[in-house]
């Protein structure tokens, strides 16, 4: 299977995130794609797509705070990595402020998600990367990888969040429906919900967005990713979530997903499209389930009994010394 990044990707390097109230070491770290590459190889670079595809997901004020935050957090004199610590829960409206500070918290679900000097090229390198992946599959290919970094399933039409910035899933299948694919299933086995995702489609019918994630009520984004949350409006029924115990193994695993692929089964999907995580391996420093190696060939083979074009786009997964076996492990297993 094809695989493609951007070099520009590896520029994204916050130094530290908050974590249950003090600093830990930035768990998505560089050497994440750095990992990958040196078990997969080097790939395919990306090519650029420009913006538009960007923006037919993300609001134009959203990409525009990006792009901008760094300069304006070192405009206001300060050092290191822009972070929010104001947000706005109740009473979001454009209000138009200028202060780097306020931006952050009305364009932010979270304090764990800075923003360095190159996370925008970063960011944009990776959707550019989920873009070029997508135009193999619609070329032909059955299936293919970007190997997106920073992450992006967290992050809404607005709003960043989890280590995400551009929501390159979501990117790609509104991309692939402006090339006249309709009906699209997003599954999601990241270990936390993908909760930008399920906002972006959550009145959409024609995308159905299934996950498979630790209990919310247990672990981040806990808002989001509740078993009640199944659409509204025309996406009435075409959002499933399936949130599992800490601790679980492939033993618990594996039912869930059968019930996932069922439903993507049912949605009568032209394309699938994958937001892969190997932060559901046991040995992950941040994540509560039990998945070893070769339980990632078993999903890749689970996925690719669907028959269907298939897009693979790179969540999560921090364990750096064994990210690349893992995501070569399920890519061995979408090839069976
Ligand atoms: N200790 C992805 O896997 N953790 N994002 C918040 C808590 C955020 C994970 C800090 C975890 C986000 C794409
Ligand atoms: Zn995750």
């Amino acid at each position: 299977m094809r695989h493609f990044s951007d070099p520009a990707q590896a520029r994204h390097a916050p130094l530290r995130e908050l974590h249950n109230g003090g600093w830990m070491d930035y768990a998505e770290c560089p050497s994440r794609l750095e990992a990958m590459l040196a078990k997969l190889g080097p790939g395919e670079p990306a090519r650029d797509f420009g913006l538009d595809p960007i923006l037919a997901v993300h609001d134009p004020a959203y990409v525009a705070f990006l792009r901008e935050a760094h300069a304006l957090w070192r405009a206001a004199g300060r050092e290191g990595d822009a972070m929010g610590y104001v947000f706005p829960v109740v009473g979001r409206r454009p209000l138009d402020l200028d202060r780097i500070d306020a931006k952050i918290g009305a364009f932010s679900m979270d304090a764990s998600t800075p923003i360095a000097a190159d996370t925008w090229a970063a960011a944009y390198g990776g959707a550019q990367s989920a873009l070029t992946a997508l135009d193999a599959v619609l070329a032909g290919d059955r299936a293919a990888m970007a190997l997106c970094r920073p992450p992006g399933h967290h992050c809404g039409a607005d709003y960043m969040g989890g280590y995400c910035y551009l929501n390159n899933a979501a990117i790609a299948a509104r991309a692939a429906q402006a090339r006249g694919l309709r009906r699209i299933a997003i599954l999601d086995v990241d270990y936390h919900h993908g909760n930008g995702t399920q906002d972006i489609f959550y009145g959409d019918g024609e995308v159905l967005f299934a996950s498979i994630h630790a209990d919310p009520k247990t672990d981040f984004p806990f808002y989001w990713g509740h078993a009640d949350e199944q659409g509204e409006g025309e996406g009435a029924g075409a959002t499933l979530n399936l949130p599992l115990p800490q601790g679980t193994d492939w033993t618990g695993y594996a039912p869930a997903l059968a019930t996932a692929l069922e439903a993507v089964r049912a949605h009568g999907a032209d394309l699938l499209i994958v937001s892969y995580g190997a932060d559901t391996f046991a040995e992950d420093p941040i994540s509560h389930f039990r998945l070893a190696r070769e339980d990632y060939t078993a999903m890749g083979a689970a996925i690719a009994a669907l028959d269907l074009p298939t897009l693979v786009v790179m969540e999560g997964g921090y364990a750096v010394n064994a990210l690349g076996a893992n995501v070569s492990a399920f890519l061995d297993g979408i090839e069976r």
